[in-house]
């Protein structure tokens, strides 16, 4: 058997794993070890040492599972088992995941690899892992009671089948999906091309994140797993913003970010400041002549998409998901619209009477990041993120790409903030304001005005049909 030293291909990256302990002896002998890993941190690449080489990915704020070689033939050893995943700083959520962590480790191998995937299943039910989008013998493909026995709590099974075609593929059970979904049974799985590719580019930074949502009301640490649609925690990898980490490259470098979605809606994610093509599909990667530059892609349900750009442009360019309660969270349902509604007087009767009873929304929601409204324990801010020039008010699906002229090559760490150059920020006019042209409208009346008690009117005459 390989020694663990070996085993732990690129061992720095994989600092702070652990060696799952109630493996026994028997089992030891066949097995490849279950590498663990405690940390919700973005982990180095894992530069490959033994069989093909291939220039690695960086999973954001995830890891790339280990593997042995045992005679020509790419192990490894995945655990479905229950976790906890920190979200974000000081909110964590009691998850399942595969060998510690939600999502499960990246999975990385090369075209033409021989694999052999032990799966261990320590969750109270039974499990299955479906190979999503890959190329393999029907009986391979993970649908339990479909094409496999479902795997029993307490017992092992083993996938075998060879990397068809290079691409970016997920992992998932396919039983009880309902609830293994929605618990954060996940992973995701790159396939490099054997050499050089005609429509895969070699680029200097590849970095991958799932889409993934959950339902944990505040307070609690456990998601509600028979929740259709109205999740309220949207992620990267299991990871809410501040939580999410930067993805930090080089001023020019060449920057590939892969994204699968296995949440159960769809997210349009844009980048700022960059223009990007998409490279890849669910199909593997698209031909030259369907690439057009865009700053958002619609990521579907099941999908995955491969995007790249140059980073030209130095800055701390916001990556996120388009939809804004995907990228502000937790925002409670059926909020209703109260800009422009003075409710002073109201809250000040109720004051008398709830002393913690709190109005908001009167001027749009903005005062809920730094409002100091006691909040459950575990429970994350709905608007949170202090940045270099304030609260960004965001809680979600949101990170940044941080482009550095001094970023080093093959350095993930994160810079900091970005120091502007003089001139190039944003400034407040001070000067005397020319009068605005506006259409003739009639003036607002004012604050407690008797004549109005309703400020909130529907546009009438050319808004019929409203
Ligand atoms: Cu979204």
């Amino acid at each position: 058997m390989t020694s663990r030293r070996n085993f732990l291909t690129g061992a720095g990256a994989i600092a702070g794993a652990a060696t799952a302990a109630a493996v026994s002896k028997v089992a030891m002998a066949a097995l490849p070890d279950a590498v663990t890993q405690a940390k919700p941190d973005t982990m180095p690449p894992v530069v490959p040492n033994t069989g093909r080489p291939y220039s690695p990915v960086v999973t954001l704020n995830g890891w790339t599972l280990p593997w042995r070689m045992n005679e020509g033939v790419k192990e490894f050893h995945l655990v479905a088992e229950p976790v906890v995943r920190e979200l974000a700083p000081g909110v964590k959520a009691h998850l399942w995941g595969y060998n510690g962590q939600s999502p499960g480790p990246t999975i990385e191998v090369v075209e033409g690899d021989r694999m052999r995937i032990f799966v261990t299943n320590r969750l109270p039910e039974h499990t299955s892992i479906h190979w999503h989008g890959q190329r393999l013998p029907n009986g391979m493909d993970g649908v339990g009671g479909l094409t496999q026995k479902h795997i029993p709590a307490g017992k092992t099974f083993v996938y075998e089948f060879t990397a068809r075609r290079p691409g970016t593929f997920m992992y998932h059970p396919h039983g009880d999906e309902m609830v293994q979904l929605a618990m954060g049974m996940m992973g995701f799985w790159v396939t490099h091309p054997r050499g050089a590719h005609p429509l895969i580019d070699r680029v200097d930074r590849d970095f991958v994140l799932l889409l993934n949502a959950y339902d944990i009301e505040p307070g609690a640490y456990t998601p509600k797993v028979s929740t259709m649609l109205d999740f309220n925690l949207f992620t990267f990898n299991s990871r809410i913003f501040p939580g999410i980490d930067s993805m930090n490259v080089r001023q020019n470098d060449k920057v590939r970010i892969r994204i699968g979605n296995l949440s159960m809606t769809n997210h349009p994610m844009h980048l700022h400041g960059h223009e990007f093509v998409i490279t890849g599909t669910d199909g593997g990667p698209t031909p030259k002549s369907t690439r057009w530059a865009e700053v958002t892609t619609d990521v579907g349900v099941g999908q995955m998409r491969q995007i790249e750009f140059v980073a030209d442009q130095e800055g701390d360019w916001a990556f996120h998901c388009h939809k804004s309660h995907h990228t502000m969270n937790a925002m409670g349902h059926d909020v209703p619209t109260m800009i422009g509604v003075d409710h002073r007087g109201v809250a000040r009767k109720i004051t008398s009477l709830i002393p913690d009873y709190m109005v908001m929304g009167e001027r749009g929601m903005a005062d809920m990041g730094e409002m100091e409204m006691p909040i459950p324990h575990n429970t994350a801010r709905m608007m949170g993120g202090e940045g270099p020039f304030g609260n960004m008010e965001m809680g979600g699906m949101f990170t940044t790409v941080k482009v550095r002229r001094d970023q080093k090559p093959g350095d993930y760490s994160d810079a900091g903030w970005y120091h502007h150059p003089a001139g190039t920020v944003a400034y407040e006019f001070t000067g005397t304001l020319p009068s605005a042209p506006r259409a003739d409208v009639p003036a607002r009346p004012a604050p407690g005005s008797k004549d109005v008690e309703v400020q909130i009117r529907k546009p009438s005459g050319r808004h019929l049909g409203h």
